[in-house]
């Protein structure tokens, strides 16, 4: 389902069964539980807090759907973006034994990463869709490490509220709740269906956000920050996208 549909669902659901007293409670309940999403001020801000409160209400226990192996694209669709930095390609060119992913912020123990350190870590791999908010998809097997592993290794303070993360080209970066940052299927992905993960599908690291539309899942992620507050990143919209006029957050 896509964005649009399903919030004119959650709308539409909302604003039927309570009307428009309801939606007043329905803010009222998300500002009482800090369900604000960081994009939740300004013309579309009472949408934007009513999407992410009632995904966050509803749907926090739902897993993010995954298919069988027979239902793996054959030709996935890379969005092919300008390629990244000349330190990148040198990297490329060397095999990616230099990359590195950093973690700090609210942490205990800050980490640099290699990526064979990350192949250390627990492994997983999920068989989930990429979907654009330009209306495209293609699904396809992802390998890694889920993001709570390296979160754990880093040790979350407890004021920890989103985690922030940066692309090879720090002006693209995006920031998630705890409930997605620790779900299982968020995925530091290295590999892709039979191998390696290429290149134009983000590789050599990419974090995966099945739960969220394809642009939350950020190709060439080299750096992670913990934060209590995201208001000191960018605007304080929480990413790159709300300062395009796309939501912060793109539940699917
Ligand atoms: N670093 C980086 N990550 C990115 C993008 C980008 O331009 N740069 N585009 C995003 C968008 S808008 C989408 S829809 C998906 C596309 O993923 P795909 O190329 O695997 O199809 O990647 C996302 N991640
Ligand atoms: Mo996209």
């Amino acid at each position: 389902m896509n964005k649009i549909s399903r919030r004119e669902l959650i709308y539409g659901g909302v604003a039927a069964t309570a009307g428009a007293a309801g939606l007043a409670t329905a803010e009222r309940m998300a500002k009482r539980y800090g369900l604000i999403p960081p994009d939740g001020s300004g013309i579309y801000g009472p949408g934007e807090t009513l999407t992410y409160a009632c995904q966050r209400i509803l749907t926090t226990c739902t897993p993010a759907r995954e298919f069988p192996r027979s239902m793996i694209s054959k030709n996935p669709f890379a969005n092919e973006i300008a390629p990244p930095t000349d330190e990148f390609k040198r990297m490329q060119a060397a095999g990616f034994k230099e990359w590195r992913l950093v973690v700090d912020g609210t942490v205990a123990r800050p980490l640099v990463l290699s990526l064979s350190d990350l192949k250390t870590m627990p492994m997983r791999s999920q068989i989930t869709e990429v979907a654009c908010e330009e209306g495209w998809s293609y699904i396809a097997e992802w390998i890694g490490t889920p993001l709570s592993s390296v979160l754990r290794e880093a040790v979350l303070l407890p004021a920890t509220r989103y985690i922030v993360y940066y692309a090879v080209e720090k002006s693209l970066w995006g920031s998630i709740d705890m409930t997605d940052a620790m779900d299982p299927h968020t995925l530091l992905t290295m590999g892709m269906n039979d191998g390696d993960l290429p290149v134009p599908f983000g590789g050599p690291l990419r974090l995966r956000v099945p739960r969220q539309l394809g642009y939350k899942s950020l190709k060439f992620v080299t750096h992670i920050t913990a934060t209590d507050n995201i208001k000191k990143f960018g605007k304080g919209l929480g990413s790159v996208d709300p300062e395009y006029g796309y939501s912060w957050y793109a539940g699917i």
